[in-house]
């Protein structure tokens, strides 16, 4: 699926001054705020929720690049993630077509990739009522970006009408690149997918304001995807090609 960048979100509304209210209600004292299960920021109606399985080798940078997209402190150091680690994401954002703003709700499912080698039942609980999968590659490691092909095909088959978005990762490691940018073109020409780029570094504490800046570009090509995925499914727009039959996916939390 092609979506042409701002077509459907605004990008940086959040941070612009329309965005401040909605904004204040995700931070608190200059940090990003933490939601309980059953709370959710005020001001609008419940999310558009979806889930978003993480994928990628050991060290790839899948833990950090949440803890970076919830605003939670990235870890300094890889430690293997034992198991599935969810993390709830809030996101409120402004649709071009419709003056009020949406609030969505990303829950990211991050596994450690030696768990999911070890138990079977680990990529089907990923994978169940999975909306899209976030396929990461580092920037600093060209076989992790090699093995993407074959990544992409041993967690998905094309029927399954999952968002597919893939991410480089150690953006921010110029001086240790593996990977050259007319690779990247050339995989995005090749597979018609665009290549997000992630830069996910420890933070001094009270830089919410920085750190959101950081991860709003992702976030808001994310939820941009999702929407447009809601509007095919629902038949509100051509479908590109032979996807499977998808079904209507927008759920609002009944978690309020
Ligand atoms: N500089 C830089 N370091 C990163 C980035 N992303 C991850 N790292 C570092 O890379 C190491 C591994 O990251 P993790 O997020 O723990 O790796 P993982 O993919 O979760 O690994 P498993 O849980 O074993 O599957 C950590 O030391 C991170 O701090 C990034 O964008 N930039
Ligand atoms: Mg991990």
């Amino acid at each position: 699926m092609d979506v042409a960048p701002g077509s459907v979100v605004e990008p940086g509304w959040l941070l612009s001054p329309e965005g401040r209210r909605h904004r204040d209600a995700i931070l608190r004292k200059d940090r990003r705020r933490a939601f309980g299960l059953l709370e959710r920021p005020a001001l609008l109606p419940p999310p558009a929720a979806y889930k978003l399985f993480v994928s990628g080798k050991s060290g790839v940078g899948k833990t950090a690049l949440v803890a970076a997209l919830a605003g939670a402190d990235v870890p300094p150091a890889h430690r293997e993630t034992l198991g599935i680690q969810a993390t709830s994401v809030y996101w409120p954002a402004k649709l071009r077509d419709s003056d009020c703003p949406v609030l969505f709700r990303l829950d990211f499912w991050d596994c450690g990739e030696a768990s999911l080698r070890k138990f079977d039942h680990i990529l089907p609980a990923c994978k169940e009522e999975a909306d899209g999968i976030l396929f990461l590659f580092s920037f600093t490691d060209r076989s992790s970006f090699e093995d993407l092909p074959a990544q992409m095909a041993r967690v998905t088959r094309p029927e399954e009408n999952l968002l597919r978005v893939v991410v480089g990762t150690k953006f921010d490691q110029a001086a240790r690149a593996d990977v050259a940018e007319r690779d990247v073109a050339a995989f995005e020409r090749a597979w018609r997918l665009p290549v997000l780029r992630a830069r996910s570094v420890p933070r001094p504490p009270g830089a919410a304001a920085a750190d959101l800046a950081e991860v709003a570009p992702l976030l808001d090509a994310l939820v941009e995807r999702l929407w447009r995925r809601d509007q095919e499914a629902a038949g509100l727009l051509p479908v590109p090609s032979a996807s499977g039959s998808p079904s209507p996916r927008r759920r609002a939390s009944s978690v309020q």
